[in-house]
């Protein structure tokens, strides 16, 4: 088959499904074209049966906005053309599906299209009235819609009330990178790097702190926690928040035990330094961090919302407290972190949970089959 994937090549979650996708694909034997406007994050040259088609996104002066969408449309059609594509996968409702419906139109053929939902694109974007028209017209006009839970196809239906059936297809962790190989060396090697006792406990989150992330309550939490017992909470990743998130931090007088990592290329390590891993988000379409780090053996405690009940299975992978509930949070991470009978069949429970539901195989089979249904209607 013949792939082509649109998607944001940064840092978030999206980029780093659709750019996996693409290479398990690839390894699979198909023919696989990135259409994107930077090469992806996570994405190396060294992949046979990977093309990278670049957009140059031009600045011209006549125009207020540089036309991304249009630009990348345009592109978009001219792969279609140029390389026979059977398929192309559009990561997000808006612009994505929309720039891939007219890439069709423009290349005059036959190409299938399939669209992922992420989150960010219907419950975000889906709140604002002016472009609730242009997400319906991108998953109506797709062949096949998925979403990363159910959860959020649920809040898709329910928000854009689209004619389309979507489909939930969960993400995947790609567990040739995320396992907990060396662990033990890993962990003892960063908690020296970071000058962390050995003894002491580690919490951990990463995202692009944004409001919706709650990072608050994660500091919050862990204050509970750190009252009790040795611990300090290590903060991966940057983004708008990161002043008001210091300023309570000193504010609790936790400077000497938080350690705010930014922005890393190998969160693995991270990962593998963790004795837990929080995610206290107030919308969260699925949370791929928390499948990432349970792989790596930290066990997790999130919120209910969105996706994220739908990873974390309550005492039995892991816990989950209302939004908000960061006393909630900080007791269950004391009870796991007091009891190494109770930390180690949560660990059992989630690593196996995740090889039978979330295994890199089963879910990229999931998307090839959709793949093959549409080159079978053509
Ligand atoms: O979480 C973010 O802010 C990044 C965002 C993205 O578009 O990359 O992540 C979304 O897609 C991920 C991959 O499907 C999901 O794991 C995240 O839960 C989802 N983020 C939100 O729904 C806020």
């Amino acid at each position: 088959m013949k792939i082509g994937i649109t998607c944001y090549p940064s840092v978030g979650g999206s980029g780093i499904i659709a750019t996996e996708l693409g290479i398990q694909m690839a390894r699979r034997g198909h023919e696989v074209h990135f259409i994107t406007s930077n090469v992806p994050f996570r994405l190396d040259a060294n992949h046979p049966n990977i093309y990278i088609h670049q957009t140059d996104i031009n600045d011209y002066s006549v125009f207020r906005y540089p036309p991304y969408d249009i630009t990348l449309a345009s592109k978009i059609s001219e792969v279609i053309i140029e390389y026979d594509l059977d398929v192309i996968h559009m990561h997000y409702a808006v612009p994505h599906a929309v720039c891939g419906i007219l890439a069709r139109q423009m290349a005059k053929r036959d190409v299938g299209i399939v669209t992922t939902l992420h989150g960010t694109d219907i419950t975000v974007l889906g709140y604002d009235m002016s472009l609730v028209s242009a997400i319906r017209f991108g998953i109506n006009g797709s062949d096949i819609v998925t979403a990363v839970s159910e959860s959020l196809k649920n809040q898709t239906l329910s928000l854009i009330e689209p004619e389309k059936e979507i489909q939930t297809v969960h993400n995947f962790v790609d567990e040739s990178y995320f396992n907990m190989e060396n662990r033990d060396r890993i962990k003892s090697e960063m908690k020296a790097r970071y000058e962390i006792p050995q003894d002491t406990k580690v919490l951990m989150h990463t995202s692009n702190f944004r409001k919706i992330k709650r990072i608050d309550d994660i500091v919050r939490a862990f204050d509970g926690v750190h009252g009790k017992m040795d611990s300090v909470l290590v903060l991966v990743g940057d983004g708008p928040e990161m002043n008001s998130v210091r300023q309570l931090v000193k504010r609790l007088g936790l400077q000497e035990s938080v350690i705010f990592a930014g922005q890393q290329t190998d969160v693995r390590k991270f990962y593998l330094m963790s004795d837990i891993f929080l995610l206290m988000s107030e919308k969260e379409s699925f949370g791929l961090a928390l499948l990432e780090a349970m792989n790596c053996g930290a066990v997790p405690v999130g919120t209910v919302a969105g996706g994220i009940s739908e990873v974390i299975q309550h005492e039995k992978t892991g816990y989950l407290v209302d939004i908000g509930d960061y006393t909630g949070a900080g007791e269950h991470i004391i009870k796991i972190l007091e009891d190494d009978a109770l930390y180690n069949e949560l660990q059992a429970r989630m690593l196996e949970d995740i090889r039978s539901r979330f295994h890199s195989d089963v879910i990229v089979s999931q998307y090839e089959s959709l793949y093959n249904q549409l080159i079978g209607e053509k």
